[in-house]
């Protein structure tokens, strides 16, 4: 069901303040940054091999992402796993008992769907399944 890691999802106070340490310091590729409105989330990607690092930056105080650098401070938010066709893999998860945050799948950042696995649900690690889109 899943093809690969299609991205790591770390949480950040500031994107400005981060991104020079991934971008500069590290020498990824920075593939841009994108706001997801939707999820309350400015996105910053950046590529390394086949996967991605994800940077998350919280929009507004009542995001999801501003919860959970409140709770935990900054650092690895979630990990996210590429499936060919997303509404399978939600039936799949669905069947064999998972509770999804999602059971349809939202917009992500770059015109990927997305779905959430409750982290209840696979033992305390957020967990995306994602269909790409347009890179
Ligand atoms: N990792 C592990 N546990 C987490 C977590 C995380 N990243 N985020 C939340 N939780 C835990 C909370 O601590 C809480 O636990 P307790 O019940 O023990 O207190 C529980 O999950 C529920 O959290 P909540 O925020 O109160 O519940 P919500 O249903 O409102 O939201 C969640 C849950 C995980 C969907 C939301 O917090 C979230 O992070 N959404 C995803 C946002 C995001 O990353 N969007 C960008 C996607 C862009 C893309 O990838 O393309």
């Amino acid at each position: 069901m899943l093809t690969k890691i299609n991205h790591i999802g770390i949480a950040v106070s500031s994107l400005n303040e981060t991104l020079p340490f991934y971008r500069d310091n590290l020498g990824m590729a920075f593939k841009g940054i994108e706001e997801v409105a939707e999820q309350k989330v400015r996105v910053a990607m950046l590529a390394i091999g086949e996967s991605k690092i994800e940077l998350l930056e919280p929009t507004s105080e009542d995001s999801p992402v501003a919860k959970f650098i409140e709770k935990n401070g900054p650092g690895i938010h979630h990990l996210a796993y590429e499936v060919a066709d997303i509404e399978a893999a939600i039936a799949r998860l669905l069947a064999d008992g998972a509770r999804m945050i999602d059971e349809k799948p939202r917009n992500g950042a770059h015109g990927t769907r997305i779905a959430f696995v409750h982290p209840k649900s696979s033992n305390g690690v957020l967990t995306e399944i994602c269909q790409a889109g347009h890179e």
